[in-house]
């Protein structure tokens, strides 16, 4: 008997190592003649053989399976640790990948800010901790005015160089003092103006229900030249308004009262949802209050350094989430920020 198994043992497996397909190892020539062989023996050398052989035959598979296992590994891309996986399955298997969108909240931002610029207004942001002077004392309201109460908002433990706490903001109007500081030389060209937005995001210490978050979106509108007067609030308002639904509208004005501007309104939409018969969402009102608004106090404009006495101003202050709410009849403002992706998906 010449064909030594271990030698061929330690062929075939020098094969396999150097072939790309390892299945062709099978029809490597040793391998066949060993095969061959079987008969040639006498029939007690046959039987031990022939199983030796099957033994290292079955051997060779593993090791052909082994490396093919790791060449098919070698395809796939890394694996992700942080991928989400849907652990109801069993066993857990990775989430579909489904591509992210934008929340509704900002794909209407953007929007809203689309339609003032093309208004001529240019679009700021705000901040979400600012200081006391700027959300209160340069607003008109000093200390202990009893309408600081209407703007209760969350504090933090952090003070400012006056030793006040920091807040997080209740309205975008805490960004009005800078905004008629940085814009101010505007005024000084010819038919010079202030023309601002706002859009961003504020806080509250709120009674929470269908129409009140305690996080949500307004956008603060400025504007400010001479001979300013409330008609062109109330028309400007009323054409962002009418482009933003692509509608004529059922807008209500109302007198009102905001320590920084003098005379005050309030603007309202009749409610989509009862048709102004009063229903949980306007609450029994017929109508959802979207905005506030006024013409400019003196004394905000000059803070600032404006001269009330040269310039007027209108300005306003709309909440997003009831303008989307309006538009996507959403009944309940507490989805936006439920995380529900059923909610989401349909925006
Ligand atoms: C203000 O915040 C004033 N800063 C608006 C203003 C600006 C007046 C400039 C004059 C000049 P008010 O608190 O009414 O006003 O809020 C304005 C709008 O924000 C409301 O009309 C409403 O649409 C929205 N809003 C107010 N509170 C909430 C809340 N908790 N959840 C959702 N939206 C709200």
């Amino acid at each position: 008997m010449s064909i030594k198994l271990t030698d061929l043992k330690s062929t075939l497996f020098a094969q396999l190592e150097a072939l790309e397909q390892p299945r062709d190892v099978l029809k490597s020539p040793q391998l066949k003649e060993a095969y061959a062989a079987i008969p040639t023996l006498s029939p007690g050398e046959r039987s031990t053989f022939g199983r030796d052989l099957n033994g290292l035959k079955k051997e060779l598979m593993l090791a052909i399976e082994s490396r093919e296992t790791l060449m098919q590994q070698a395809d796939l891309p890394p694996i992700d640790v942080t991928a989400p996986w849907d652990v109801n399955k069993s066993p857990a298997s990775l989430l579909p990948v489904n591509s992210g969108s934008l929340h509704p909240l900002m794909k209407e931002k953007a929007r809203i800010s689309d339609i003032f610029a093309r208004m001529g207004f240019v679009v700021e942001e705000s901040r979400e901790i600012d200081d006391q002077l700027h959300m209160f004392e340069t607003l008109n309201f000093p200390k202990g005015h009893p309408a600081r109460d209407d703007y209760d908002t969350f504090m933090t433990t952090q003070v400012d160089a006056n030793g006040e706490a920091l807040i997080a903001p209740a309205h975008t109007s805490t960004m009005q003092h800078r905004m008629l500081k940085k814009y101010k030389s505007n005024l000084e060209t010819k038919n010079g103006s202030i023309a601002v937005v706002v859009p961003d995001r504020v806080f509250r210490n709120e009674d929470l229900d269908a129409r009140h978050e305690h996080t949500f979106y307004q956008v603060e509108g400025i504007f400010v030249a001479k001979g300013v007067h409330a008609g062109m609030l109330i028309a400007t308002l009323k054409e962002f308004l009418q482009t933003y639904y692509a509608q004529e509208l059922d807008v209500r004005v109302n007198p009102f009262y905001f320590p920084f501007t003098e005379p005050s309104f309030e603007f309202a939409l009749s409610c989509p949802f009862c048709e102004k018969k009063g229903c949980s969402v306007c609450s029994q009102e017929g109508w959802i209050e979207l905005l506030g608004c006024g013409m400019i106090h003196p004394n905000v404009l000059k803070s600032a350094g404006i001269d009330p006495a040269e310039y007027t101003g209108f300005a306003f202050g709309c909440g997003i989430d009831r303008l989307v709410m309006m538009k996507y009849q959403i009944e309940d403002i507490r989805h936006f920020h439920g995380g529900k992706l059923n909610f989401l998906r349909q925006f």
